[in-house]
């Protein structure tokens, strides 16, 4: 299977994040990456589609704070990574906002998405690498898969939020379906919800999106992601939740990706996007499923038996030592 990855993506390396009310490392590292790419490598570079397929998934004014969100701050006088801690929970109206502070509250919703002097750079190149693998798929490939880094799933159309800035899945299913390789599916199988895309697609009835997480109860996004949620106006039924509880393992997550699977192939669709996070394993530090090694290559295999041209975009997943051989094991799953 094709793999994408550019080095520029490593530029994104904030020093902390607030968790339980007290700064913790960053868990979002660098380190992730390079520990993935050393169990599936080589990896190809991106190429460069430019701006218009993340403009066709985000709003432009969200890209231009993003790009001189952490030069603005410094010009303010702050040192570190840019962090917001105002929100605007009440209609975002289109109030001209110029102070940093303001901005980052605008277009973020929580305390753990810093922006670096290099997230810029290292979000714009893991969209392209998504890009890249959808070029390949469209020319033939069954699958490609971009190893995403930063991650997506968690940023809408004008906000970032856990860990994500660009939507590389929305932006490589937009592209898919306005190059008429679709219908075009989308799913999600981090331990978290990937509440940013389903925004994104919200009301979008030509896109089908899909999720497995984490009960929202319990875990983060919080706000969405519950059961009830199935989409909005002509999108209504074109979203699926289906959230587990804490403590998940094989057995019972595999019914839900029977139900998920069941609902793609309902849906007609013909181009399968997928955002692959592993930090659904038993021993990932920050979430609460029980997923083991094999599990991830039963998960592979129970996707690919699906027989859907499919672009894995990279998500979540913070076991370090375990990443790779992880990730490994899913994509060696999904290529039988
Ligand atoms: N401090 C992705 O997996 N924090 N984002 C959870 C632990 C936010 C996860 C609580 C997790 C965001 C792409
Ligand atoms: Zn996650």
């Amino acid at each position: 299977m094709k793999i994408v990855f550019d080095s520029r993506q490593l530029a994104h390396a904030p020093a902390r994040e607030m968790h339980n009310g007290d700064w913790t490392a960053f868990q979002e590292t660098p380190a992730r990456a390079e520990a993935i790419l050393a169990a599936i490598g080589p990896a190809e570079p991106a190429r460069d589609f430019g701006m218009d397929p993340l403009l066709a998934v985000h709003d432009a004014a969200y890209l231009d704070f993003l790009k001189i969100a952490h030069a603005d701050w410094r010009a303010a006088g702050r040192m570190g990574d840019a962090i917001g801690y105002a929100w605007p929970i009440v209609g975002r109206r289109p109030v001209n906002l110029t102070r940093i502070d303001a901005r980052l509250g605008r277009y973020g919703y929580d305390a753990v998405t810093p922006i670096a002097a290099g997230t810029w750079d290292a979000a714009y190149w893991s969209a392209q690498s998504a890009l890249t693998a959808l070029d390949a798929v469209a020319e033939g490939a069954s699958g490609a898969f971009a190893l995403c880094r930063p991650p997506g799933h968690h940023a809408g159309r004008d906000y970032c939020g856990g860990y994500c800035f660009l939507n590389s899945a929305a932006i490589v299913a937009a592209e898919a379906h306005r190059r008429g390789l679709g219908p075009v599916a989308i799913l999600d199988v981090d331990y978290h919800h990937g509440n940013g895309t389903q925004d994104i697609f919200r009301c979008d009835s030509s896109i089908l999106f899909v999720s497995i997480h984490a009960d929202p109860v319990t875990d983060y996004p919080f706000y969405w992601g519950h059961a009830d949620e199935d989409g909005e106006g002509a999108g209504r039924d074109a979203t699926l939740n289906l959230p587990l509880p804490r403590g998940t393992s094989w057995a019972a997550y595999r019914p839900a990706l029977n139900r998920a699977l069941a609902a793609i192939a309902d849906f007609g669709t013909r181009f399968l996007v997928l955002s692959f996070g592993a930090d659904t394993y038993a021993g990932d530090p920050i979430s609460h499923f029980a997923l083991e090694r094999d599990d991830f290559a039963a998960l592979g295999r129970h996707i690919a038996a699906a027989g859907l041209p499919t672009v894995t975009v990279m998500e979540g997943g913070y076991a370090a030592a375990e990443l790779g051989d992880n990730v490994a094991a899913f994509l060696a799953g999904l290529s039988s």
